[in-house]
């Protein structure tokens, strides 16, 4: 490595993580202790034990496999390991106290400074181009959405403000677009910091389809409801139905009819759901029902990442929509700058060649696709990231909300979830094959 490019990686490796720790500073700082230790809900973790499992993973990843250091307090590992307690058994763990939680953090991260001052970026595979640093700022960046969906949950005064997304002029359309059939790379072998599923970077023949140029807003979701989706069988997948008939879903969560209105809960405020903006918080069986309803589909995982990253005149793959540049906010909404969606139809520098808009932040949209593993997919640097997730039980989210920081946010980054999930800041787009 050359002086330079050694300096900027320890830049960017720095500046990602001291970004994510100001979030995680304020998701855990913007309500009393209490507000910490308690269960917003059985889905979620207490906030003290993200920010203690934001810790005890910069620990075990930074200061144990790269720096070679001895445990800290290796009596806390069991503690902070997800797959040892599930979320709904975390708060009667003794787990650290708030203060205790943040002296931990603070300590590790004090000791990855000083680590960073000396790193090797070509030492290892885990080192290269400072991967693991980035693995580790994507990672506090991803429990920090969960966080802002924990707050989400939370019942009581507002504890998080932000600006609302500047208005724009109406989207002129088109609705969709035709995105032309051929093979296009899927994936990614030379994005530094791109997670183990993401990789390799492999071709995928994808027949000609239509996708929607922006996502399906609430005005579309509540014709939906208006016409009796929820009560008719015919547009669900019989795993849909029977969820929401057990569960006498009615709307996306968060909704709720007052007389002739759905009004919906935000981040501690009530408010009349706006008409344009993206529908949030519904689940794949919701996204799906809706789809067959309007004579459509959901996209495939490879239908939407064509979408997001071909481009029809290069044939190449970008890294954007938009191109190869790093997010910007005339591009997309990512990073809490808000604390909504942006309307259907905002960004039009974040579009894509064929004219696609906010395929990239805003909300996660769901596919129709499961979370399976690339041809040539190898587990890196551990299994339990992605590897024990793959099969059936879950399926892809494409784009990145707007609680997503642009460190974890990429045409090719995958998310995953269970299909009844909705607490998640999960929309969708539709799609349909084109008549051939
Ligand atoms: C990729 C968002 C599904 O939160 O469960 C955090 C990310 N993995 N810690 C999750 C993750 C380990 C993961 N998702
Ligand atoms: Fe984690």
């Amino acid at each position: 490595t050359s002086v330079p490019e050694a300096e900027e990686l320890r830049e960017r490796a720095l500046a990602s993580l001291t970004t994510a720790r100001a979030r995680t500073t304020l998701l855990t700082s913007c309500v009393e202790d209490p507000d910490l230790t308690a269960q917003h809900s059985p889905l979620m973790s207490p906030l003290v034990w993200d920010l203690a499992h934001i810790g005890n993973q910069e620990e075990q990843w930074l200061l144990r496999a790269v720096g070679g250091r001895e445990a800290m307090r290796p009596e806390i590992d069991g503690l902070y390991d997800a797959f040892e307690h599930p979320r709904a058994e975390r708060p009667s763990l003794p787990l650290l106290p708030p203060a205790e939680a943040r002296g931990y953090a603070a300590e590790v991260r004090g000791r990855v400074v000083d680590l960073l001052t000396a790193a090797d970026f070509h030492g290892s595979r885990l080192t290269e181009a400072g991967f693991a640093f980035g693995m580790i700022a994507q990672h506090e960046q991803q429990h920090d959405e969960t966080m802002l969906i924990t707050h989400q949950l939370r019942t009581g005064p507002p504890a998080l403000t932000a600006p609302d997304p500047e208005p724009v002029p109406l989207f002129p359309g088109p609705a969709e677009v035709l995105v032309p059939g051929g093979p296009f790379t899927m994936g990614t072998s030379t994005e530094p910091w791109a997670l183990d599923n993401e990789r390799p970077a492999h071709p995928v023949d994808v027949a000609p389809f239509w996708i929607d140029t922006t996502p399906v807003t609430n005005a579309a979701y509540q014709a939906f409801i208006d016409d009796g989706g929820y009560e008719t069988e015919r547009w669900w997948t019989p795993e849909g139905w029977a969820h929401v008939r057990q569960h006498s879903l009615t709307a996306p969560l968060f909704w709720r009819r007052d007389g002739g209105q759905w009004l919906r809960r935000r981040f501690g405020v009530t408010e009349a759901v706006p008409a344009d903006e993206p529908v949030l918080h519904v689940c794949w069986y919701e996204a799906d029902a809706y789809a067959r309803w309007a004579g459509r589909r959901l996209p495939t995982e490879a239908e939407w990442e064509k979408a997001a990253r071909h481009d029809p005149v290069s044939g190449r793959s970008t890294r954007y929509p938009w191109g190869d540049a790093d997010p910007g906010p005339e591009h997309a909404n990512l990073g809490q700058r808000h604390l909504r969606p942006a309307p259907a139809g905002s960004y039009p520098a974040g579009a894509s060649p064929l004219g696609v808009r906010q395929l990239i932040g805003d909300v996660w949209e769901w596919t129709s696709s499961d979370f399976q593993p690339y041809p040539g997919f190898r587990a890196f640097p551990y299994k339990e990231y992605s590897e024990v997730f793959f099969g059936p039980a879950y399926k892809v989210l494409r784009g990145g909300s707007f609680a997503v920081d642009p460190v974890a946010c990429r045409g090719t980054f995958r998310n995953w979830d269970h299909p009844i999930r909705r607490q998640i800041f999960s929309g969708f787009r539709t799609a349909r094959s084109e008549a051939l």
